[in-house]
């Protein structure tokens, strides 16, 4: 990776990058698509919010509702034909390049909405499973190794992913405390956010993002469908962080996993021996996990 790429993600959050040519696009598009069915249509099409995201949608859902929808596929069965998706070679070379070697998946996910959707999520950080009263600001300084990337992979052009560059590593500035009107989980739905963007990719581009940074979901009625691969990764050289425990450990049983790739099998099991090593969630966001010295 060009030294420039690396500075940049840790300057702004974020990097964009070529990753999928036409031919895997046209592959993975025709898996997804076949996913997806039977292609329900709304009829309804008042704007639904798109809140608590983490709990993921049931794939057979897909399309009864004018929404964006956010699938969870690991621990979902007859997903695994997309599967190879989340350990395609260039993502994991590159992430390695960002955070370290050794890296377990914990989240591999669609997210789709049909033609015609307005589809808009509040700005947030990812620190959804952080009680509000638990959230401060060191958790956003440059010192904290942040051992997390998250990818956006559209297999259509889009648009639908905003942030704010460079916010991934300070706590919110007093205008964006002002946006979120209080909250340390999600701004209202609409609000303004100063020094925003949206992240414009063609079909097989990534942006790969600390997702501490300030983003959310936001498209006017959308003039092409979204069909995107979302995914994060952490470092198991180092401590996860609680987008770690997003996969339901207790679903990735043994007969779960004997259907899956050998890959992906693999990846789990190393999910598993992480889990078993950091079994405790709420100790991710103390002082002392994310700064080992302060224990000695
Ligand atoms: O790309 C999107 O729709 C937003 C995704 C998002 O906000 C998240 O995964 O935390």
């Amino acid at each position: 990776m060009k030294k420039s790429l690396k500075e940049q993600f840790l300057k702004d959050g974020y990097i964009i990058m070529d990753i999928l040519s036409n031919q895997e696009i046209s592959h993975l598009r025709k898996i997804m698509d076949d996913l997806l069915s039977p292609k329900s249509k709304f009829s309804d099409t008042t704007l639904i919010s798109s809140s608590f995201q983490h709990l993921g949608d049931s794939i057979t859902e897909f399309g009864k509702e004018a929404r964006q929808y956010y699938f969870h596929l690991l621990t979902k069965p007859n997903t695994e034909s997309i599967h190879h998706a989340f350990h395609h070679p260039t993502i994991l070379n590159v992430v390695e390049e960002l955070i370290g070697p050794d890296l377990i998946v914990n989240n591999a996910s669609i997210l789709a909405a049909n033609v015609g959707t307005s589809y808009s999520l509040g700005w947030h950080r990812d620190v959804i499973q952080i009680p509000e009263n638990e959230i401060e600001d060191w958790l956003f300084s440059p010192e904290r190794f942040h051992n997390s990337v998250q990818i956006n992979l559209p297999l259509v052009d889009e648009s639908a992913l905003w942030i704010v560059p460079g916010s991934h590593n300070r706590p919110n500035l007093a205008e964006e405390n002002a946006a979120f009107s209080g909250s340390k989980h999600y701004a209202p739905v609409g609000a303004d956010m100063p020094g925003s963007m949206p992240v414009t990719l063609k079909a097989g581009q990534a942006v790969i993002y600390n997702n501490s940074l300030i983003h959310r979901g936001h498209t006017e009625a959308m003039k092409l469908p979204r069909r995107t691969l979302h995914m994060g990764y952490h470092s198991a050289v180092f401590p996860p962080t609680w987008h770690f425990y997003l996969l339901d450990g207790n679903l990735l049983t043994a007969e779960y996993l004997k259907t899956l790739s050998p890959t992906m099998k693999s990846m789990m099991e190393a999910y598993l021996a992480c889990r078993a090593k950091y079994p405790d969630m709420a100790a991710t966001w103390t002082k002392k996990y994310n700064f080992p010295e302060l224990l000695s």
